[in-house]
């Protein structure tokens, strides 16, 4: 997984891939504040900007065309017309050309100073990802709208759950790759999605995958309001979120809601089995049956026969659902495996 550097005195080579849709109003400040820090670590890295402008409608393919002619390591890829995040990422990861990959959001609500600390990580720990990660321990939130905030924490913590407990930032999408690892991973989401189905890919893989406490700060971001729509709508984001959550473990949500309906049918079940048996061991030598108990119990409460009984069918289904989906996720892992193995040889 790792890429051998046979010339140890080579400094790393990495591309910042800058995913675009309809920025005018951000791109160059941000572009010339990448240029001017990365210039001043060239001690350190060779690099490269790649700019994804995914089919803007504004100013943004000029601009970043601008930046091409001025510079030999600024390059434009222009998609003629939205393909969204998801193809854009994956449009960056085929071209660039660098040994390190660094995803930015061109707002820079992630510092740039993350750049040095998730590239230098990434070699330190000889990971094949390394995410920016503002839920973990020592991460911050800053200036982002209350509701924006809360949904998006509950969608990593949903995640986390699913994803037994790994990581903290799933939907982020400021992070390091290899690019020996990231061009070998089969991606297919289109769109914002692709955050969390690379993470879960490269599980799948066993990939070494490490977070780092970050700021995510929209203080400057929220200074353009108006001027730059975010393109991530919030409910939307939500709830793909959850659904995306279901790729990590779709199993447990039907094991867990199957198991709490079993439990309220036994509950309802053994109390009617207590009920019977009483009865009948009351009337204990006037010729009474079990059914004839039974029969006593349901017409004293039918309601509760088919509480009982509605939750008992109901939990087998939902108990079969969970294991055909673990079954169906064993398969699809195996065979995602299987196809890795190949594309890498
Ligand atoms: N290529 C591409 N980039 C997009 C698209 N939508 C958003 N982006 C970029 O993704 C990054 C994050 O977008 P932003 O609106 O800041 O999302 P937020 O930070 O989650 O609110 C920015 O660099 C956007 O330009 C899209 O449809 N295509
Ligand atoms: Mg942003």
């Amino acid at each position: 997984m790792q890429e051998k550097n046979n010339d140890h005195n080579l400094k790393p080579f990495v591309s910042i891939i800058l995913p675009c849709y309809n920025e005018e109003a951000i791109l160059q400040t941000s572009v010339n504040n990448i240029i001017k820090y990365l210039e001043s670590k060239s001690h350190k890295y060779r690099w490269e900007i790649l700019i994804i402008d995914d089919g803007s409608k504004d100013k943004t393919g000029e601009m970043a065309d601008e930046f091409n002619s001025q510079y030999d390591n600024i390059r434009v890829i222009h998609h003629p017309v939205n393909l969204n995040l998801g193809r854009a990422l994956q449009t960056g990861f085929r071209h660039a050309k660098g040994d390190i990959f660094i995803v930015l959001d061109i707002d820079l609500s992630y510092s740039i100073e993350y750049i040095e600390q998730m590239a230098d990580k990434l070699s330190e720990t000889y990971s094949d990802i390394v995410i920016a990660s503002p839920y973990m321990k020592g991460g911050q939130v800053i200036a982002v709208p209350f509701l924006r905030k809360i949904m998006s924490l509950w969608v990593n913590k949903f995640m986390r759950l699913a994803a037994q407990d790994k990581y903290h930032t799933y939907t982020g999408m400021v992070r390091a790759y290899r690019k020996s690892f990231i061009q070998t991973l089969n991606l297919k989401t289109k769109d914002y999605e692709i955050n969390p189905e690379i993470l879960y890919k490269a599980m799948i893989l066993r990939a070494r995958i490490v977070e780092i406490p970050a700021h995510l700060d929209w203080t400057e971001q929220n200074k353009y309001k108006g001027k730059r729509t975010s393109s991530i709508r919030i409910l939307r984001g939500f709830f793909s979120g959850i659904m995306s959550a279901f790729i990590f473990r779709p199993y447990i949500f039907f094991l867990a809601l199957g198991t709490l309906l079993m439990i309220l049918s036994m509950y309802e079940l053994i109390w009617l089995l207590y009920d019977t048996l009483s009865t009948l061991s009351q009337s204990h030598g006037l010729g009474s049956t079990f059914s004839s108990s039974l029969a006593l119990q349901f017409k004293k409460n039918p309601q509760s026969f088919m509480v009982g009984g509605i939750t008992f069918i109901a939990a087998i289904q939902v108990l079969s659902l969970g294991f055909l989906s673990l079954q169906s996720k064993r398969y699809f892992e195996e065979l995602f495996h299987l196809g890795t193995s190949f594309k890498k040889i």
